[in-house]
């Protein structure tokens, strides 16, 4: 299937690179753009062979911030009744195979917080994260205000929200927002490595790993610990764990079947 915003490639076995391509508005996105998203998502998630997730944009951009253009002329009414964005952050939220966002240049507003829906975020040098919704009038609308305290801390969070100061990748990665900062030459290749190593392990267990380390977010440590624990036996019951330890005992490679 061809999409018109976005560019989508399989590099490697198991492994998706979707590429935001709106070059004109800085990747801003837009219901389009979105929607043409949360159709990768369906067929990545209906497919056994798509192991990983790579969601980039591009060196200047990974993107600007949510159209602006689209949104400006909307009222109360129509932003309500079609829950502007709401099906789609919420297609992200609910897709259960790991999405590593690449980010380099600009993650600003809804840009910043689509990088926060994925899983993971490698940055290049050159980014820069904001939420500088404030500057419009508005605020974040599709998770900023919730998931950035709980990456960066209320302190650079409240920073960030009230004044639009963009966070440089450095601070990023100081702070938490970011699992690695890399030079912007290498971005690609690192965040497809490391798809790529997600694409050869056991596809239940990384689902299991995504979904506790999510769970951490919502429960209590006491409730999230006996989930684990129970996953972790769970685990048990399947052809992988089998493989994986034998593997190691027969200083092999294990061969995951994802059964
Ligand atoms: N929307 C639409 N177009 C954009 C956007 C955007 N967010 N960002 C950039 N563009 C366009 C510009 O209009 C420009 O187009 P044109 O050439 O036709 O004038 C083109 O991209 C290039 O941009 P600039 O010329 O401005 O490039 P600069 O390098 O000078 O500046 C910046 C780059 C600093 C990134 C600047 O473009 C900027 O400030 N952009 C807007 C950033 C912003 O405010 N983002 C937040 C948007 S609101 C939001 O994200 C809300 C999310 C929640 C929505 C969900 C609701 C439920």
């Amino acid at each position: 299937m061809s999409y018109e915003t976005l560019i989508v490639e399989t590099p490697s076995a198991g492994v998706t690179l979707v590429r935001l391509n709106r070059p004109e508005a800085l990747n801003a996105l837009n219901s389009q753009l979105l929607g043409e998203l949360a159709a990768v998502l369906d067929a990545a998630e209906a497919d056994d062979s798509v192991r990983c997730l790579v969601l980039t944009g591009s060196e200047r951009a990974f993107a600007a911030g949510a159209d602006i253009k689209e949104m400006s002329d909307k009222s109360y009414a129509q932003m309500f009744a079609s829950d502007f964005f709401g099906g789609a952050a919420r297609r992200i939220e609910q897709f259960r195979k790991p999405i590593i966002a690449a980010v380099s240049g600009f993650a600003l507003g809804g840009g910043c917080e689509l990088a926060m829906l994925c899983d993971f975020i490698i940055a290049s040098e050159t980014a820069k994260f904001g939420q500088p919704e404030i500057n419009l009038g508005v605020m974040p609308g599709i998770g900023g205000t919730q998931r950035l305290p709980r990456a960066v801390g209320k302190a650079k969070a409240m920073d960030m929200v009230l004044t639009a100061r963009m966070m440089d990748a450095a601070e990023a990665e100081r702070a938490g927002l970011v699992s690695r900062v890399v030079p912007a030459d290498k971005l690609l290749d690192e965040a497809l490595a490391a798809a790529a190593k997600i694409a050869g392990q056991s596809p239940l267990a990384v689902a299991m790993n995504k979904e506790l380390v999510n769970a951490a977010f919502e429960t209590t440590l006491s409730t999230g610990v006996t989930m684990e624990r129970r996953l972790f036996h769970s685990l048990f019951a399947f052809d992988d764990q089998k493989e994986g330890m034998a593997a190691f005992v027969e200083k092999r490679k294990p061969d995951f079947k994802g059964s």
